[in-house]
């Protein structure tokens, strides 16, 4: 997003700007690296870590990959060099492919913090700050039980890539609660390389082969958004039960026309906050907590201006 999107995103300030002239010493210098650009997860994000940074005294910078995709992603890592921020705040878009380029950094004397998504060694960061996944999945299994009630019938997982440890632990935490549930068959869980179309094929594909199907738990903002186009081309909106993840604009409208039945939003912008209070912790030698959590919100279209809230910036 540009600078001028996200002064309006972020209600006002120097947002996504470097501090004009003045030109504080690297230590006061902290990167933050998102999944992936122009998305209201992490815009959101960026708008609470900016703020809390200035609060502080901190000058924050951010550059995002055009996609969620850990290539691009390292090549924004890789283009720090050798002289660092103080302070890297990244979401690693794959636990495992991010180790090496992130670990350079760290060698290199910057603080790792992580920002929604984890790697799978956790040695490397200072701080890990995330929603509670497995237990956004539980919830989200609950939400969908409640809203089918006691009609047998099978429900679909939609993950986004394999290696993503928040959307992984969602599904995760999903199929587990499901267990709970005995008249919801769990029709399996589909990648979807976190694309929009290729959700919305997946969910073609599984209401021509699971007839029965009578629920669906997407696992992003992403994935839900092909869900609901999926349903929409089928004529199934409101027939199968949507239940989705995060609270983008286009998905509380989605919620409002009866495209979803439920969404978990996330608090991202706390995510953002939190993630700059202990990489300055870190970095004045304070003390730092390893693993920190934000609250989720479920929100039905009973209670969705109660939960104004929560809604994402864009
Ligand atoms: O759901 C968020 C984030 O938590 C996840 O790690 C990746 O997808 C989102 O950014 C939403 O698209």
């Amino acid at each position: 997003a540009s600078a001028a999107a996200l002064l309006t995103a972020c209600g006002g300030g120097q947002i996504g700007q470097s501090g004009g002239d003045s030109k504080p010493a690297n230590g006061k210098k902290l990167m933050l690296v998102p999944g992936v650009q122009a998305e209201p997860f992490y815009i959101s994000m960026q708008c609470g870590a900016e703020a809390e940074a200035k609060k502080l005294g901190y000058e924050l910078t951010t550059q995002a990959p055009q996609k969620f995709d850990a290539p691009m992603q390292t090549q924004i890592v890789n283009a720090l060099g050798a002289n660092p921020p103080a302070a890297l705040l990244i979401a690693p878009t794959d636990a495992q492919a991010m180790l090496a380029p992130i670990q350079q950094v760290k060698n290199r004397g910057s603080k790792i913090v992580e920002v929604d998504t984890a790697l799978q060694d956790t040695s490397v960061a200072a701080s890990s700050i995330s929603s509670d996944s497995a237990e956004g999945g539980k919830l989200a299994a609950q939400t969908l039980a409640k809203l089918v009630g006691d009609k047998p019938g099978s429900v679909l997982v939609l993950d986004t890539i394999a290696g993503t440890s928040t959307t992984n632990a969602r599904a995760k935490g999903f199929e587990d609660e499901l267990k709970n549930h005995p008249n919801l068959k769990s029709a399996g869980v589909q990648f979807t390389q976190n694309e929009p179309d290729q959700a919305a094929t997946k969910v073609t594909a599984a209401l021509s082969s699971t007839p029965d199907l009578v629920g669906i738990f997407a696992t992003n903002l992403n994935t839900g958004e092909g869900a609901a186009t999926g349903l929409r081309n089928a004529h199934k909106i409101g027939a199968v039960n949507l239940v989705g993840f995060d609270a983008s604009p286009s998905e509380v409208e989605g919620l409002r026309k009866g495209e979803y039945q439920a969404l978990i939003a996330q608090d991202p912008a706390s995510i953002g906050q939190q993630g700059v209070q202990q990489a300055v912790n870190a970095l004045e030698g304070k003390a730092v907590t390893r693993n920190l959590t934000a609250a989720l919100h479920p929100i039905t279209k009973a209670d969705l201006d109660a939960n104004a809230q929560y809604f994402y910036k864009q």
